[in-house]
C-alpha cells in the first residue's frame, strides 16, 4: 500500500518533458472534444431514451442556462486580453481598483458572462466510465471575505449549471464578515433568486476554518464539498468525486485543480497523466509534486493518492468529517488547516486522493488581498497546532526552523483526546507509508547555522522561486533558524526543503532546485571544519568584511572554518 514517487531525477525529467506532453495531450483532448460534441449534437436530435444526461434534462429541467455568445469574452476557457493604453482614464482606474482589491483582474472577469462555457477537459478514458444510479447528494459549502462578484457568482453558476440536480442538495455561501457593499443587501436579492442557495453569516471575522464549520453546521447533505469563492467547475466535476464516496465514506478526494489564469482568467485543462499530487515540507507548506510514474496506463484516471492536499476544494462524506473531528477550531483566518486534515484522514484509516476526472478551475494569486490579524503570524501558531497534535516527535524537524520560539498557540487538549480516541498511527506511520519518499532532517549529518569562525556571520539566504540562482551572502547569526537553517543530507547535500547550495565555479555559491545528482550540489563538512566541495576541490570562506561567501583553495585559516550547530555522531 505504499505510494511511490520515482526517484527524484526521474522526477525532474518528468518536469522538463511536462510542458510538450502537456501541449501534445491538450490538443489531442481538444480534437476529441469536438467530435464528442458533435456526437452529441447528432444524439440530442434524436427521442431521448437510455441517456441519463437526456434524462436529466427532461425529468428535472436543468437550471436555465442563458444563451451565451461563443465569441464573447471569455468563453470556453479562452483568455480575456485588455490593451490597458485603450481604457479611459476612468476604466484604467477601474483596472487597478479591480487588482488592488482582490489580487486578481476584476476588470478581466468583470466583462465575463456569469455562465461563461469551459472546455470539457476531460480525458477521454473519463467517458467510458459508469457511476451508479444512486450517489449520495452533497452540499457545496463556499466560504468568503470580501470577493468580487462577478467570480463568486460565476463560482455558484458553474455549480448550478453543471452539476445534475439531484446531486447538488444546497450552496451555502458563508459571508465571513466581509465589508463589501455588493455582498450584502445585493447578494441577499440575488441568491433569492437561485432555489438551493443560501447565505449565512459569521458574527464576526472568523476566518475560512471556522466559518467552514459553520457551513458545515447548517449542511443538511449526504457529503460536504468545499470550494473556494473563485472557482470554476467544469462539466461532470461532481459525479466522479461522489462516485468515489459511494465506494467508502472514508475516501476523502479532491478534484484535479486546474488554474484559472489571475490576469487574463484562462482555464485550460490538465490530462490525468500529468497531473500532480500535495507534498509538503519542514516548514510545514504545502506543495506540489508529480504524480507517480509507476501506474498502469489502464489505471490512468483511477483515483491518485495524495499525501496531502492544497486544502480549498475537496468533497467529504458528512458522517465521516464528524467522526473525524471536522477542522480544528482553534486555528485562525488561513492556513495549517489542509496539512491538518491530510494528515488526520491517513492516520485516522482515511484515504486522500486525486479524481482525475473531476476537474475544477481555482484562480491562484500572487499575494494575499485581504486583512489579516495583526500581531500574530497565525499560520505559525495554527502550524503549531497541528505539529503538536499530529506530528509526534517529528514536530522537531519544524521547531528547529525557528529555535522552539513557539509563543502562545492556544490549547489543545480538545484535539489530543480526538487523536486518542480515534486510535490514529503515529506520524512515523504516516511518513513511512504515505510518503516515503519525503526528506527527513533527522537523517542529517549536520543541521542548524553554519557559523563563521572568522566573525560571527552565518551562511543565509532563503530558499524560494525568487532565491534561486541569486549568490548566498553572510548575515549576522541570530540563532532563530529561518534563512540560517541549513541541513546536511546523506548525499553530500546542505539543503533546506528543496534547495541546495551548488557551486559551478566562479565567485559564489547559489541557491538552486536539488537534484540529487550530487555534481556541483555535494559538499563534505570536514574533520578540520571546512567545507569542501569535491567537484571543483575548492573550500567555502568569507570576504575579509565577512559579507560575502565565496569559494577558495583550500588554506585552513579561520575564514574557512565553520562551526555548524549540531553534528551527528557518523
Ligand atoms: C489555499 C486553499 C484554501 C485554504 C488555504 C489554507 C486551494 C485552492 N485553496 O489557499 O482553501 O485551504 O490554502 O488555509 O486549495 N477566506 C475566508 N476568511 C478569511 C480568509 C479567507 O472566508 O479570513 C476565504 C476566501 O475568501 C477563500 C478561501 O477562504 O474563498 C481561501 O482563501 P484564499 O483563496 O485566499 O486562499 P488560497 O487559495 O491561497
Ligand atoms: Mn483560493
Amino acid at each position: 500500500n505504499h505510494i511511490h514517487f520515482g526517484d527524484s531525477d526521474k522526477l525532474k525529467h518528468d518536469r522538463k518533458i511536462h510542458a510538450e506532453e502537456k501541449r501534445n495531450l491538450v490538443n489531442k483532448i481538444e480534437a476529441d472534444r469536438q467530435v464528442q460534441e458533435r456526437h452529441r449534437e447528432e444524439k440530442a436530435q434524436l427521442p431521448a431514451k437510455n441517456d441519463d444526461t437526456l434524462r436529466y434534462k427532461k425529468k428535472e429541467a436543468l437550471p436555465s442556462r442563458p444563451y451565451v455568445d461563443p465569441n464573447a469574452p471569455g468563453e470556453g476557457g479562452k483568455a480575456v486580453v485588455i490593451d490597458k493604453d485603450k481604457l479611459s482614464p476612468e476604466e484604467k482606474k477601474k483596472f487597478d481598483d479591480g487588482w488592488q482589491k482582490n489580487a486578481f483582474n476584476q476588470y478581466a472577469s468583470d466583462m465575463i458572462s456569469l455562465h461563461r462555457t469551459l472546455p470539457d477537459v476531460r480525458d477521454p478514458e473519463c467517458k467510458d466510465l459508469k457511476y451508479k444510479d444512486k450517489l449520495p447528494d452533497t452540499s457545496v459549502v463556499v466560504c468568503f471575505h470580501n470577493e468580487a462578484w462577478s467570480v463568486l457568482l460565476r463560482t455558484v453558476h458553474s455549480i448550478i449549471d453543471r452539476s445534475p440536480p439531484h446531486l447538488l442538495k444546497e450552496i451555502i455561501l458563508v459571508d465571513d464578515f466581509s465589508d463589501m457593499d455588493h455582498l450584502k443587501q445585493p447578494l441577499e436579492e440575488y441568491v433569492a433568486k437561485l432555489e438551493k442557495v443560501k447565505v449565512v453569516r459569521t458574527k464576526k471575522r472568523e476566518g475560512l476554518i471556522r466559518a467552514r464549520l459553520l457551513g458545515y453546521s447548517v449542511a443538511t447533505g449526504e457529503v460536504l464539498t468545499y470550494l473556494d469563492s473563485h472557482c470554476e467547475c467544469a462539466e461532470g466535476w461532481l459525479e466522479p468525486l461522489l462516485a468515489r464516496i459511494a465506494e467508502g465514506k472514508h475516501h476523502v478526494v479532491t478534484p484535479v485543480i486546474e488554474t484559472i489564469n489571475d490576469n487574463d482568467l484562462t482555464l485550460r485543462g490538465t490530462p490525468a497523466k500529468n497531473i500532480f499530487v500535495g507534498k509538503f515540507n519542514w516548514q510545514l507548506t504545502f506543495d506540489w509534486m508529480p504524480r507517480p510514474a509507476n501506474y498502469a496506463p489502464q489505471a490512468l484516471v483511477e483515483p491518485v493518492r495524495s499525501p496531502t492536499m492544497a486544502g480549498g476544494l475537496f468533497s467529504i462524506s458528512r458522517e465521516y468529517f464528524t467522526e473525524l473531528g471536522t477542522y480544528d477550531p482553534g486555528m485562525d483566518i488561513w492556513g495549517g488547516e489542509n496539512l491538518e486534515l491530510s494528515f488526520r484522514v491517513w492516520m485516522c484509516g482515511g484515504t486522500l486522493e486525486i479524481i482525475p476526472c473531476s476537474h475544477v478551475g481555482h484562480i491562484f494569486r500572487k499575494r494575499s488581498p485581504y486583512k489579516w490579524r495583526t500581531g500574530v503570524n497565525v499560520v505559525k501558531k495554527n502550524s503549531i497546532r497541528l505539529a503538536e497534535v499530529w506530528m509526534d516527535e517529528y514536530k522537531n524537524y519544524y521547531y528547529e526552523r525557528f529555535n522552539y520560539d513557539l509563543g502562545d498557540y492556544g490549547d489543545v487538549t480538545d484535539r489530543k483526546k480526538l487523536r486518542e480516541r480515534l486510535q490514529c498511527h503515529s506520524f512515523d506511520w504516516f511518513v513511512k507509508n504515505v510518503y516515503p519518499d519525503l526528506f527527513v532532517p533527522g537523517e542529517a549529518l549536520a543541521s542548524g547555522e553554519i557559523r563563521s569562525k572568522a566573525k560571527p556571520m552565518c551562511i543565509d539566504s532563503a530558499v524560494d522561486n525568487h532565491n534561486y540562482h541569486k549568490p548566498v551572502n553572510m548575515w549576522p547569526c541570530h540563532n532563530q533558524g529561518g534563512n540560517q537553517y541549513w541541513m546536511l543530507s546523506k548525499n553530500g547535500e546542505i539543503r533546506r526543503d528543496d534547495g541546495c547550495l551548488d557551486y559551478s565555479g566562479g565567485e559564489s555559491v547559489i541557491v538552486y532546485p536539488c537534484h540529487g545528482q550530487k555534481g556541483n550540489q555535494e559538499w563534505q563538512y570536514r574533520e578540520d571544519n571546512s567545507i569542501y566541495h569535491a567537484n571543483t576541490q575548492k573550500c567555502m570562506e568569507t570576504s575579509v568584511d565577512g559579507q560575502k561567501l565565496t569559494m577558495k583553495t583550500c588554506s585552513g585559516v579561520d575564514r574557512q572554518i565553520w562551526t555548524w550547530k549540531r553534528k551527528s555522531p557518523s
